[in-house]
């Protein structure tokens, strides 16, 4: 290793530990371990182009280990992105960029949010599989303007989580070859040495997925790390999961290989200590070399040759294939094509049953006529979730431009990996499973909402309605789970036109996640000319039927299958002599966006007798129906019972409505 090479190494370290002792929070002793790898993939690997963070061909880092995020910030900052020494300096401070763990568009050069271990990796799945989606659909021979890689660095936490094996799985199954992920074998957590919690051999493991495995015995030898990421970078058939021995605080002499060093400040005297030990030319906090700075800023210059040699490339490319390059260019900016919706059937004045799953079925293929970017799929329950698209292909490696994912039953994976879909941009992902089963994604869900990504996720069988399979089955906290998180838009329709404008808000939608709640049973028909509009589904909730004499005594509110009831309950309620207004309420989110105008001119603050129905826990809703008011749903788990039975024993009926209105006329 060169001088300048060192203190361009050396002050990753420098800068890790000074932004965790300024602020006496953070976690040094990873990004420290981590400089030579950084090094060298920023330096001498990664496609990338620190002036231009969004090109889109540039390969993807992905930070997995998310509580070394100075690392990454390091990186950044030293190799000309827009990161200034003063954020270096305001770490984990209010209102600064470098937060305490790297937040998507936050931080140019931040590819996606991470901190919770596991997610980064399943993520960079994702952005693999994108990359070669488009790659097979857009390049032509002689044309590769789809051509990159996606690295991700994680740790011990990352390959322990259950939700690596998923996705690592899909991985080693798809045969992403452009992937790589290294791993920090330090055989350090924070409760001490690996050896107390994990005696897997990791490298087997992945070798067991499909992975091809390389190994660096030493994480500080800059030419042994290179020539393990370039013979990765070679396998181009299976992923690449490089093994990389490491010393956390590495250069500390009181603290390297403890897990002291893993989530607190050095302390002031071991920073100045480290700073000798590793002949660090300056003891003052946040020196960096000039020499070393110049060294670093070749990355921009580097970048910016990559770049322009691609945007030539690209050039060629698009006068020989206009309509292609439109395109590419239109998925990859996120646009929806004009006449996306053309084929979209018009639910408004359907006669026939179905459930609203059936209907969303119906809707996914008008969708995919109109965008080929629109990626769906399934955990192993496409069949019911109605989420497959007639005549496509199935995304495998010998169809890699397939249009339906088989995530296997792997939800978690599948959530984390559709983030990585939309993350990497160009395509639109969708995907399924029971609604009970959204627990077992719920961290990827979570995310989605934090990093506003569009994903949509289908949710049937979402509620007691699903009969028979019983309790295990049958969601009761789901539905106001999911909608506990922050921007996620909750759809739940209760017929089929609002089934396909749900389907429209949800890929209209460019700043969060939503996911559509669906019936396995049957849901009522309505005369549309006879009710509000569906289209009152974009504002939340609205006006189903108002009471017959326009001033109603009562409200009965409902989302899904239950607005069937409330509508029955209503015309009891009418012929007893009571004005009742059925309000249809699929989207709690959308409603609560609304001005209190709007909102009022559907739940007049003066009408207080409101009783609302949903076949799941009532939690919340006296938000919507108020002291005086009454939710009528289920605070219990599910049984194993027909459909209507269960509606019946557990009191989810139109008697309940109307007894519970009279009780408070
Ligand atoms: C899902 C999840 N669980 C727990 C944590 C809290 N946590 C942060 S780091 C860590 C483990 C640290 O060990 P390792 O992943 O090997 O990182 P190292 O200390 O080696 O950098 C834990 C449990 C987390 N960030 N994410
Ligand atoms: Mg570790």
């Amino acid at each position: 290793m060169s001088d300048v090479e060192q203190l361009a190494i050396d002050a990753v370290r420098v800068l890790s530990m000074d932004a965790v002792q300024k602020a006496n929070s953070g976690h040094p002793g990873t990004p420290m371990a981590l400089a030579p790898v950084g090094y060298v993939l920023f330096h001498r690997h990664l496609r990338h182009n620190p002036t231009d963070p969004a090109w889109i061909d540039r390969d993807r880092f992905v930070l997995s280990v998310g509580h070394a995020s100075m690392l990454i910030y390091s990186l950044l900052h030293l190799s000309g992105y827009k990161l200034s020494a003063q954020d270096i300096e305001n770490f984990r401070q209010w209102g600064s960029p470098t937060a305490g763990h790297p937040e998507y568009g936050h931080v140019p050069g931040v590819e996606t949010t991470t901190g919770p271990l596991g997610q980064g990796i399943a993520n960079s799945v994702g952005m693999a599989l994108t990359e070669r989606w488009l790659a097979t659909r857009f390049n032509r021979p002689g044309h590769e303007i789809v051509d990159h890689f996606t690295y991700a660095l994680c740790s011990d936490g990352d390959v322990m989580e259950g939700v690596s094996h998923e996705a690592a799985a899909i991985a080693g199954h798809q045969k992403l070859g452009k992937l790589m992920w290294i791993w920090d074998d330090n055989k350090i957590t924070i409760e001490g040495g690996t050896d107390l919690s994990m005696s897997t051999d990791h490298a087997k493991r992945f070798e067991a997925y499909g992975w091809h495995v390389v190994h660096v015995h030493d994480g500080n030898d800059l030419e042994a790390i290179d020539l393990a990421i370039t013979e990765a970078k070679n396998e181009t058939e299976r992923p690449s999961l490089v093994v990389l021995r490491t010393v956390i605080a590495y250069g500390s002499p009181g603290k390297a290989g403890t897990s002291a060093s893993h989530g607190a400040a050095l302390g002031e005297d071991e920073v100045k200590a480290t700073k000798e030990n590793l002949g660090y030319p300056s003891l003052e906090p946040f020196y960096v070399d000039d020499g070393a700075k110049a060294h670093w800023r070749t990355c921009v210059e580097k970048g910016e040759r990559i770049q322009d040699t691609w945007k030539a490339r690209f050039s060629v490319y698009a006068a020989q294939f206009p309509e292609l390059a439109a395109e590419y260019l239109g998925s990859l900016a996120g646009e929806l094509p004009t006449g996306w919706d053309d084929a979209v059937p018009d639910l408004s004045t359907v006669e026939k049953g179905d459930a609203t799953r059936g209907w969303s079925g119906k809707v996914i293929q008008g969708i995919a006529a109109g965008l080929p970017n629109l990626i769906g799929g399934s955990a192993d329950l496409g069949g019911s979730n109605k989420t497959d698209i007639a005549g496509a292909e199935s995304l495998l490696p010998e169809t890699p431009s397939g249009r339906v994912v088989h995530y296997g039953v792997r939800e978690h994976a599948m959530g984390s990996i559709m983030n990585g879909m939309v993350l990497h941009g160009g395509v639109k992902p969708y995907a399924g499973t029971f609604l009970i089963f959204s627990d077992y994604m719920r961290p990827a869900i979570r995310l989605a909402g934090l990093m506003g990504l569009p994903v949509v996720y289908v949710f049937s069988h979402d509620s007691i309605g699903l009969g028979e399979d019983g309790p295990t089955h049958q969601p009761i906290e789901q539905l106001p789970a999911l909608r506990a998180i922050p921007n996620v838009c909750d759809l739940r329709p209760g017929d089929a036109a609002e089934t396909e404008v749900a389907w429209r808000v949800a890929v209209e939608r460019t700043d969060g996640p939503s996911w559509l709640a669906l019936s396995r049973q049957k849901v009522a028909v309505y005369d549309r000319s006879q009710v509000g509009s569906a289209e009152g589904l974009r504002r939340g909730a609205y006006v189903f039927q108002d009471a017959s004499n326009g001033t109603p005594a009562a409200i009965v509110m409902a989302s899904g299958s239950e607005l069937e009831l409330a509508v029955v309950a209503r015309d009891q309620l009418e012929a007893d002599g009571i004005p009742t207004r059925v309000v249809s309420f699929p989207s709690w989110h959308l409603f609560q966006q609304q001005d209190a105008e709007y909102r009022d001119s559907v739940l007049p603050s003066l009408v207080k007798n409101r009783v609302s129905i949903e076949a799941a826990s009532t939690f919340g809703w006296s938000r919507w129906t108020g002291d005086a008011g009454h939710s009528v749903g289920t605070d219990h788990f599910g049984a194993s019972a027909p459909a209507e039975v269960l509606y019946e024993k557990f009191g989810v009926t139109v008697g309940a409505v109307v007894e519970a209105v009279k009780a408070a006329h």
